[in-house]
């Protein structure tokens, strides 16, 4: 029997949060992402923004430069109370390797604190926060009307000698359709702390953005199929490899840093460039991250 994964365009339907790429070199040489970014972008179009007079500043400035910042995000006495439950779940969480790179130099401890409601000031003032929801539903156009995932992280740079084990510092786009990720700052975060790093106006669609889109798609399917793709087309760190964006393209963008003071709000409408900044030696950013992908439509 055919398998309805192998269907190209009901396949998109049988992974559970939207993949950026799908489809074989085929397709995507077909123009299947083409097809994708442009289909979505149409959908995104056609559905009705959200009016909240409430968040409307909040909305425009996300619309204008896909990243949002806000300083003293949380009152004293609620950021207090959200540190104060991190610092009592932070031994529950252990430094790894990053991806596995055990020699690498950025470790990773994570938890993810889904369906619980054992941290009240975390639940309360980050993951159900009425402004985030609002603003995260009004750049999707999408209803957000689950509880989202909420995870705690801390990122740690071990070695400066160490090899490079942070994909997440190449500059790259989550998918081909608006998507936000909220990251609350616990620590004072700048660029000696991996600040997160977007380039202002890149989750616009645009002509040059629909060609890289053909170009990294039709990479990406090589990529997987298992060929040998020249070296200046790949970003590699240890075993994990992903394709860069072109250095024409990447000449045209310009990054900028998102440092805050911990109880800093930065809200990214990850369709745009960014990337994870760089550390200085033993320097850690903690961090909480509020991932809206899943409110996106598979396709
Ligand atoms: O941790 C960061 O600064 C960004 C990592 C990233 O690429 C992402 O969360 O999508
Ligand atoms: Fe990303």
């Amino acid at each position: 029997m055919i398998s309805l994964k192998k269907i190209p365009i009901v396949r998109g339907f049988a992974h559970e949060v939207p993949p950026y790429h799908t489809g074989s070199v085929i397709e995507n040489r077909a123009g299947l992402q083409v097809l994708r970014i442009i289909g979505k972008h149409v959908a995104w179009r056609m559905r009705p923004g959200l009016v909240d007079s409430g968040v409307r500043d909040y909305i425009k400035r996300l619309d204008q430069d896909g990243v949002l910042v806000i300083n003293d995000f949380l009152s004293e006495d609620e950021f207090r109370r959200v540190r104060g439950e991190y610092r009592s779940i932070k031994p529950k969480m252990t430094f790894n390797a990053f991806r596995g790179v055990d020699d690498g130099k950025l470790q990773v401890a994570s938890i993810a604190l889904n369906g619980t409601d054992e941290n009240p000031a975390i639940s309360t003032y980050l993951r159900d926060n009425a402004l985030i929801l609002k603003i995260a539903a009004s750049a999707m156009r999408r209803e957000v009307n689950t509880v989202p995932p909420i995870s705690l992280y801390a990122y740690r740079k071990i070695s400066d000698a160490a090899p490079d084990n942070d994909l997440e510092n190449v500059l790259h786009a989550d998918l081909h359709t608006p998507t936000i990720k909220a990251f609350y700052y616990l620590n004072d975060v700048d660029e000696s702390n991996g600040a997160f790093v977007y380039v202002k106006g890149s989750h616009r669609i645009s002509l040059k953005r629909i060609a890289h889109e053909y170009q990294i798609s039709v990479r990406t399917a090589r990529l997987n199929r298992g060929d040998t793709l020249p070296t200046s087309w790949l970003a590699v760190r240890g075993p994990n490899k992903r394709v860069a964006v072109s250095q024409e393209y990447a000449r045209t963008l310009v990054e900028t840093s998102i440092c805050g003071k911990a109880n800093t709000l930065v809200i990214a409408n990850n369709m745009g460039f960014h990337r994870r900044g760089n550390f200085a030696n033993g320097n850690t950013r903690e961090m909480a991250l509020i991932n809206f992908r899943r409110y996106e439509k598979c396709f």
